[in-house]
This record gives C-alpha cells, structure tokens and sequence, in this order.
C-alpha cells in the first residue's frame, strides 16, 4: 500500500510516521507537510534513508500541487494530520485556521476523489464536542454527542469533520473519521501544557497554570492514538466516526504537580495567569466504540506514560532546545538545500 500522512512532521503525524515506516517495511509511507513552525524534521532522523519513506514539502490546501501529487503517487490510503493545532494561536489568528483545517481537508477530499483513494482518513479531535461540566464526572462524549465548539481551532476541526461526512454521504468517498483526546509523548511541541511545563521546570522557569488549574483533559498517550489510527484505516467502517481515549483524566493543576514531583522540582514554581478566554472545562472521551468494534486498548495509563515521557524529555535535550533557540527550523535548508536548487 502507498499511504500518504499530511503533517508527519509534527507531533503526532511524526509519531505515526515512525510508528508506520517501521511496522509494515512492505507499505510505502509519504509524508507531506509544509513545515510551519510546528512541523520539524528532526522528529524524522530516526527514518530518514528508510527505503519505504519520503518526504515532501507542500500546503494540503495548495490544490494545483496536491492535484499533481495524487495523479503522480496513486496514493491508497490518506491520513491527514495536517492542522494549526494549538488552540491560543486559533484566537490570535483564526483565518489560518480556517485556511488549513477546512480549506486544506477539503482539497485532500477533492483529490483523493478524484484519483480513487480507497481510504481518506480524518484525524480529528475531542475538541468537537465542546466541553462537560466539572460536576458531572458520569457525563462522556459519544460518538453521537451533539458538535458544539467552543474556540476557532475546534470550529475549524468540526468543519472539516463534516465536509469529511458529507463527501462519504454525497460523492461515496471512503472515509472515517476519529475523534482522540490530548494526546502527549515524544516529539510534542513545547508550546503544549505537558511539554512546556517540562522544559520549563528543568530551567527553573515559572509555569503558566491558566485559571485556577482546575480544567480536566484525558490524556493519551500517542503511541495508543497511532495504533488506534492503523487499527480504524485497516477494519474500520466506512462513513463511520471512531472516539479514542484512554478514562485518564485529570486536572492540569494534577498535571504540573505530577511533573514537578518527578523533576524534584518546586511547587513554587506555579505561576497562575489568567485564564484562556472560551477555556473549555472537561474533555471526557467514551472509548466503547472502538474497544467493542475494533478491539482496541490502551497501552498505557497516565502513569506509565508520563514517567516515560519526561524520561524522553531528558533523554532528549538537543530536540527540543533546538526548538527553543528556533535551531529546528534551518534543518530543511541543512538537509535538503543542496538538493533543491
Ligand atoms: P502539530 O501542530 O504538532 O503538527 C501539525 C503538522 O501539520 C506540522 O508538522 C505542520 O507543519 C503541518 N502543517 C500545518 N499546516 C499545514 C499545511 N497547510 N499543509 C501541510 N502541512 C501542514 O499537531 P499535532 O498535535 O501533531 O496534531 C495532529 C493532528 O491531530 C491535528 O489534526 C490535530 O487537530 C489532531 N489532534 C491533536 C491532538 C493533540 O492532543 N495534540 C488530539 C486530538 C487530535
Ligand atoms: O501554558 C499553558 N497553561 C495552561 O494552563 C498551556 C499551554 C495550557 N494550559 C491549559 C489549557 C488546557 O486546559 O492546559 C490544558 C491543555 O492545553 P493545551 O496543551 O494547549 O491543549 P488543549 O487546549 O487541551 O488542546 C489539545 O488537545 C486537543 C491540542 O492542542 C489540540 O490540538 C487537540 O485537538
């Protein structure tokens, strides 16, 4: 199989990438992404020079390009990853949102029509949902949860969800659609709340706690996204919308301290700031689908998962200080420059 993942080379496109690459050396894995300030290729080293991997630069919404791209790889399964992603540059900059979420799926839907895809995947998000309330810990998303969104980035997700859907009812295209709650792991970008907090703390730096630290998210590791994304594109059902989530909820204020208790470093380093404006409250994912469908688990608990995570972080300096000093960003010109011009 030719698959092609937009956004391969950010967080959870570049966990799947190496997930995929090294999983099946018989599938050919192309991995598109226009490399915005999240999309780093170091995350990729490990693969690089792999007979089954290629890179390409390119906008999912460049729609000349991406034509021409289809009609010359043939691709047999789209996963598209590709996104502006972190919700607080959504309300500074809601257009490329807009841009790349919607406008971007929906050329990828164009084409993958139009060249006979047999599978369009949509990696989407909990975000879609809207949020819960603290006080009812028995309430969770369902695949049938009504969309009600909350920031530019989630409306710009749930958009791009129902062109998905309206392709599948409309024109026959063979999509499905997850849903997954926060994701961490390796290679996240330290703008996010796990990763920020970590590097952060190593430098004994304040951590920017929004509010009074009280929201919930339900953490999942990304290993368990990427297996539950080659589980739904291998058996999944056409048309259909799988939620992915592992019940590890917890507050962000349980979060930094987690991190805190495993660096040896001091509470005092909270900093409480004002809280993000539509700040959604409770993520809460209902798996029952996927585990009863797909026969999917999790791996890993928060526990497991975060103790080696912040072991990745250490292990793992040079990656995400060069983010920091923007050194990542003159990787593509160091790497491919040559071979450019
Ligand atoms: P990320 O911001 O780390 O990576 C996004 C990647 O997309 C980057 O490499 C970027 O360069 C690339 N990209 C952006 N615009 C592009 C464009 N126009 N054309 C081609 N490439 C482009 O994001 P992430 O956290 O890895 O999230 C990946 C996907 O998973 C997103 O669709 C996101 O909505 C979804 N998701 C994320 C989480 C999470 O917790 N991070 C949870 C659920 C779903
Ligand atoms: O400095 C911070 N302080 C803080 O308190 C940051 C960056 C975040 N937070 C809070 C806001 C959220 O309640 O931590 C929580 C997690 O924040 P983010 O890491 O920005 O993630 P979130 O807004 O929950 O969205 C993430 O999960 C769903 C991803 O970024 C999305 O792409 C995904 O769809």
């Amino acid at each position: 199989m030719k698959i092609l993942v937009t956004g391969g080379a950010g967080f959870i496109g570049g966990n799947f990438v190496h997930y995929m690459v090294n999983k099946y050396p018989e599938d050919v894995i192309v991995n598109l992404d226009l490399l915005t300030y999240a999309g780093n290729l170091e995350t990729l080293k490990p693969v690089e020079g792999k007979p089954n991997y290629k890179f390409v630069k390119g906008d999912i919404a460049d729609r000349p390009f991406i034509m021409d791209l289809f009609e010359k790889e043939q691709f047999d399964v789209v996963v598209n990853f590709a996104a502006e992603s972190h919700v607080d540059r959504s309300i500074t900059d809601p257009g490329l949102f807009v841009q790349t979420n919607v406008m971007g799926t929906q050329t990828l839907l164009d084409a993958s029509r139009q060249f006979g895809v047999k599978r369009y995947h949509q990696v989407s998000t909990d975000e879609v949902y809207g949020d819960l309330p603290l006080d009812r810990p028995d309430l969770f998303f369902t695949e049938e949860t009504p969309l009600h969104t909350s920031s530019p980035y989630s409306a710009s997700k749930a958009g791009a969800d129902l062109l998905v859907l309206a392709y599948y009812r409309t024109f026959g295209t063979p999509v499905t659609v997850s849903r997954c709650s926060n994701n961490y792991g390796p290679y996240h970008f330290p703008e996010k709340l796990i990763p920020l907090m970590i590097s952060r703390a190593l430098a004994d730096e304040s951590l920017p706690v929004y509010g009074k630290g009280e929201n919930v998210r339900d953490w999942l590791h990304v290993s368990d996204h990427c297996a539950a994304i080659d589980l739904i594109i291998r058996k999944g059902k056409v048309g259909e919308v799988y939620n992915i989530g592992g019940h590890n909820e917890r507050t962000n204020l349980e979060v930094v301290k987690t991190i805190l208790k495993a660096l040896d470093k001091p509470e005092s380093l909270i900093q409480y700031v004002t809280d993000r404006p539509g700040h959604d409250r409770r993520y809460a994912i209902d798996p029952t689908k996927i585990e009863t469908e797909l026969g999917w688990e999790p791996k890993y608990t928060f526990d497991t998962g975060i103790a080696m995570t912040i072991q990745w972080y250490l292990d793992n300096q040079e990656w995400w200080k060069h983010i920091l000093s923007g050194e990542y960003s003159n990787y593509f010109e160091n790497m491919y420059g040559d071979r450019l011009h």
